[in-house]
């Protein structure tokens, strides 16, 4: 199903006239913007050198920092009157990056949301728990908006209360739930402690972190739905970059509105599909921020065109960023790694944490992990064999040697936005 078939399943020749159409569109969009106009001259570059997609390369990126740097508005290309909202990133580390939506900015983004929901094959007749933050998060009204433009019923829950939003699911009939994957966890293990069957959802939309193939065949199986991968990030509008179909092959960037570029992030250079590297997103309909060759952090790869959906370009599953890249002993890791390896194992629940000690100047990884119940009451022989399973599971997957800590169920935090796993203490004296 789609919402919009012609501009999703647009072939090359069309979809590349219009999207160097919009990258010329953009381009000169950020010229109202002083950090563009100075990035430009320095550069040596002006959007008429831009003719084809290919030259988007002789554009500087643009990172973070910059964005940073222009807190709060310095990014917004068009006067304060028209913008109709503001959302921020959560800003951990410093200030938070401010991101401005015109009218007709809602209004694409709504678009494509709806374009998500219906490549999922939502429609009118569901009935939506958005369990995810409203407020300046991008995921709660991000997703509201595109759900109402569906025609769906949408019940705004927002996270918290996780006893009450079960009673939602079962009182309203709820069909499609949306929140993170570790909220989504953490509701199917309250829903198995209250006994509620959860048997009207269907469809599970999960994103805004990195998760994994095992950790999806985990939440269909305890929820009772079809798990879809959904990508975005608050300077991109939010979700609504890039999202699965029913395929579960990678996710389909809406190539209308977002031109998208893998490089290598330590020399900027670009990479062919099939290799892995960090996006780079240039937004090609954004009127109230057109942010140029923007560095996303993020690592995955392009995948080879020809889906049997009939959409186009496609993104692997995002593994994690290269900012919370662990560099243990030399070897890169990913948390999204290590929750992949835990759960392919019988007796290991998917709730673990991972502290990174430097002891006598050697990285020293432990990971703490829960266990099903009736291991854990078990015998102590058993207990021993899981232990090393664990660790022998990180060492076939990472190449890393870990300490291994088993826990109670139930004792580790839980998480009702993006989950915080990794604890660095490398750093702390
Ligand atoms: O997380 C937007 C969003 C909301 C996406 C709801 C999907 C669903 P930010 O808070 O700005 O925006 O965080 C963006 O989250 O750069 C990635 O590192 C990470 N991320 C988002 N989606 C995924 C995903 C929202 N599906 C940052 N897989 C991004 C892996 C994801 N990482």
């Amino acid at each position: 199903m789609y919402w919009n078939k012609k501009i999703e399943t647009l072939k090359s020749g069309d979809l590349e006239r219009l999207q160097t159409k919009r990258l010329k569109w953009s381009l000169n969009q950020a010229l109202n913007i002083e950090f563009y106009r100075n990035l430009f001259r320095e550069a040596g570059v002006s959007p008429d050198d831009i003719a084809t997609l290919d030259d988007v390369t002789k554009l500087p990126f643009t990172h973070k920092a910059d964005l940073r740097g222009g807190y709060p508005f310095g990014f917004c290309a068009v006067p304060m009157r028209e913008v109709v909202r503001i959302h921020t990133t959560s800003g951990t580390t410093g200030k938070p990056t401010v991101v401005c939506y015109t009218r007709q900015d809602l209004g694409n983004w709504s678009e494509l949301i709806a374009r998500n929901m219906v490549m999922a094959g939502i429609g009118e007749d569901d009935i939506f728990q958005n369990s995810v933050n409203y407020g300046l998060f991008t995921g709660g009204l991000g997703f509201h908006y595109g759900a109402e433009e569906i025609g769906m019923t949408v019940i705004p829950s927002a996270t918290g209360n996780t006893k009450r939003q079960i009673e939602m699911i079962e009182d309203f009939g709820v069909t499609v739930i949306h929140c993170t994957p570790s909220y989504a966890l953490y509701l199917a293990e309250a829903a198995e402690e209250m006994g509620a069957s959860l048997d009207t959802l269907k469809t599970g939309l999960f994103g805004a972190e990195p998760w994994s193939e095992n950790m999806r065949r985990e939440l269909e199986s305890r929820l009772g739905v079809r798990a879809f991968d959904s990508y975005g990030l608050s300077e991109m509008y939010g979700p609504g970059v890039a999202f699965e179909c029913p395929e579960h092959d990678g996710l389909h960037i809406w190539h209308d509105s977002y031109l998208v570029e893998i490089i290598d992030p330590k020399t900027g250079e670009r990479l062919e599909c099939g290799e892995r590297g960090e996006l780079v997103i240039t937004p090609l309909v954004k009127e109230a921020m057109p942010i140029i060759r923007y560095r996303t952090g993020d690592i995955t790869m392009l995948m080879e065109d020809g889906c049997a959906c009939g959409r186009g370009q496609k993104i692997a599953r995002i593994t994690g960023r290269t900012d919370d890249m662990m560099v243990i002993r030399g070897i890169n890791v990913f948390p999204s790694q290590i929750e992949h390896a835990l759960l392919s194992l019988p007796g290991v629940g998917e709730q673990f944490m991972v502290y990174i000690d430097r002891i006598r100047h050697l990285d020293e990884m432990m990971i703490v992990v829960e266990i099903d119940r009736d291991v854990f009451s078990g015998e102590l022989q058993d207990l021993a064999r899981l232990q090393s399973e664990v660790a022998g599971a990180i060492r076939d997957a990472l190449g890393i040697r870990t300490s291994v800590k088993l826990a109670e169920p139930g004792t580790l935090p839980r998480f009702e936005g993006k989950a915080r796993r990794v604890v660095d203490r490398r750093g702390d004296l």
